[in-house]
């Protein structure tokens, strides 16, 4: 009999018909919990390092990503969406817990989350709303009261979701050495596969046992190792790459020479952006693993009309953090540059009908506005605490600003590298501290028109015809570093910045309290 209910569950999440709820009483099985079970479902794929230009609604006319496209001609995508912190750990933090990185404390050489910062994490807001909630992939960082024993990353979490396919550090894109999916490996040898393998079960237990659920999937796709699918090696054996307009070393003169003391300098040429053919063979790879995700994503999707739920399951897609796939003569990701910074959002909302006219928008989202959007697509009130805001009216009008600026953080990597900046609609503006005469490196600004120059080709902080612009940009960023001050968390080495990145303050005041905040707060190296 679980069987018929199964089959007939299906068809109720698609329409409940009368004569299904009279056969539904008829078998014995109480519906008014069904009739009550409509909450929408929910699926969040969220991809490790993707830059936005991956997608042909980005721009990219190379690329196929055929499941993807789907997503986006039933959806609405967002052209200006931000990570606050690019890279994998603290960008994970943000999307958990709705908040930028000075309120979570979770970054690499940083720490762990705290506890009871978890709490706020939406998988357990959810769950305490009756949701069955499911992670599979790499969680990325861990909890810890316990800075110098942190247990591995996701060890505390998977014991909060009812469906557990995560893994600690990097995961692999074997599925055999990746303990929570191995039992898929002989059908499923790729991680992105086994990925929608594992989901689909989930998605199948959680309609037969009536629930409601929430899905996130973490894909280890494309960050490195570049280890793509072989089923997909034909993808793109003749493809040309073009290159976007800020590709190359010259392209990066004009930046703040601080760009330069990462390793994504390095990266450029180690990577083998530097080349025309290794350049080419590079971004084969990258958007081979962005097609196995894809070729997932369509498992799902597949599996989510069987089961006759897809008209009330929505669909969130984005990525941890953006890429340099050469531009500016950069690789990886980290610094606060559009395509570093920047990466695809998309929510479908079968639910909510749309025009043609609404296919994208332009305002500003962020990745902490991810979990504010997934709690209110479940009716669950949003946290006070959250930075995040839901997106779901942008649904309704593209047009819609849900806020006027942005912070982005980045504390990580060498100090010359820190940087702390502010987005509005037009234009970005990036504060680097750090001096260093020996270096050739002093305190400097960097302001672009992002709406006009989306590459930022073209420093405007010394321009006199934009001072009003400069004037204005600094306020905001005054002001986001006054919430930071005001709320920012004072423990694994983030009370420094409330120094090293006030504009007002002498560097050699910002020396000693560098000097001093790392011997107070050593950073944990090799996480
Ligand atoms: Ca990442």
């Amino acid at each position: 009999m679980k069987n018929i209910f199964f089959l007939l569950k299906a068809d109720r999440c698609k329409k409940v018909t009368l004569s299904l709820l009279i056969i539904i009483v008829i078998i014995g099985h109480g519906y008014s919990k069904s009739a009550e079970n409509l909450a929408p479902n929910i699926i969040f794929f969220f991809t490790d390092d993707q830059c936005y230009d991956t997608q042909k609604d980005y721009g990219n006319p190379d690329v196929k990503t055929p499941n993807i496209d789907k997503l986006a001609n039933s959806g609405l995508v967002f052209m200006r969406h931000y990570n606050t912190t690019a890279i994998c750990m603290a960008s994970r933090a943000n999307v958990m817990i709705g908040q930028y990185e000075y309120k979570t404390g979770c970054n690499f050489e940083h720490g762990p989350m705290k506890t009871e910062k978890w709490s706020d994490a939406y998988p357990l807001k959810l769950k305490e709303a009756g949701y069955r909630v499911g992670f599979a992939g790499k969680f990325g960082f861990s909890i810890s009261n316990d800075r110098e024993n942190y247990k591995k990353e996701g060890e505390v979490a998977k014991h909060d979701f009812d469906f557990w396919a995560g893994g600690p550090g990097q995961t692999y894109y074997e599925t055999a050495k990746n303990k929570s999916i191995a039992k898929y490996a002989e059908e499923y040898p790729h991680s992105s596969r086994a990925y929608a393998a594992a989901t689909i079960d989930f998605m199948r237990e959680s309609v037969e046992n009536e629930q409601p659920f929430c899905m996130s999937v973490f894909y280890k796709a494309p960050h490195r190792p570049v280890q793509p699918d072989p089923m997909f090696d034909g993808i793109y054996k003749d493809t040309y790459f073009h290159k976007l307009p800020n590709y190359g070393r010259e392209a990066g003169k004009h930046l703040a020479p601080h760009s330069r003391k990462g390793r994504q300098y390095p990266r450029f040429v180690e990577w083998g952006y530097s080349e025309e053919d290794t350049y080419q063979e590079a971004l084969r790879k990258y958007n081979q693993l962005i097609y196995g995700v894809d070729y997932s994503i369509g498992m799902i999707m597949d599996e989510l009309e069987k089961l006759g739920i897809d008209d009330n399951t929505v669909i969130i897609f984005s990525s941890d953090n953006g890429y340099f796939n050469g531009s500016h003569g950069l690789g990886s990701k980290v610094l606060p540059y559009e395509e570093s910074v920047r990466c695809p959002l998309i929510i479908t909302d079968p639910r909510h009908k749309k025009s043609d006219k609404m296919r994208k928008t332009e305002v500003l989202s962020a990745n902490v506005d991810i979990p504010a959007t997934i709690l209110n697509i479940a009716g669950v009130a949003i946290p006070a605490v959250y930075d995040g805001k839901s997106l779901l009216p942008v649904l309704d009008n593209p047009k819609k600003p849900v806020r006027a600026s942005l912070p982005i953080t980045q504390v990580w990597g060498p100090d010359a590298t820190h940087c702390f900046s502010v987005i509005n609609q037009d234009y970005k503006y990036v504060y680097w501290f750090y001096e260093d005469e020996k270096q050739g490196l002093k305190a400097t600004e960097e302001l672009f028109n992002i709406k006009d120059d989306p590459y930022e080709m073209v420093n405007l902080a010394g321009d006199a015809k934009h001072k009003s612009q400069l004037t204005r940009m600094r306020e905001l960023y005054d002001k986001q570093l006054q919430l930071w001050k005001a709320d920012g968390v004072k423990y694994n080495g983030y009370e420094k910045y409330r120094v090293l990145f006030d504009r007002s303050i002498a560097w050699e005041a910002k020396e000693k309290a560098l000097i001093e905040g790392k011997k107070k707060v050593k950073p944990i190296k090799n996480w």
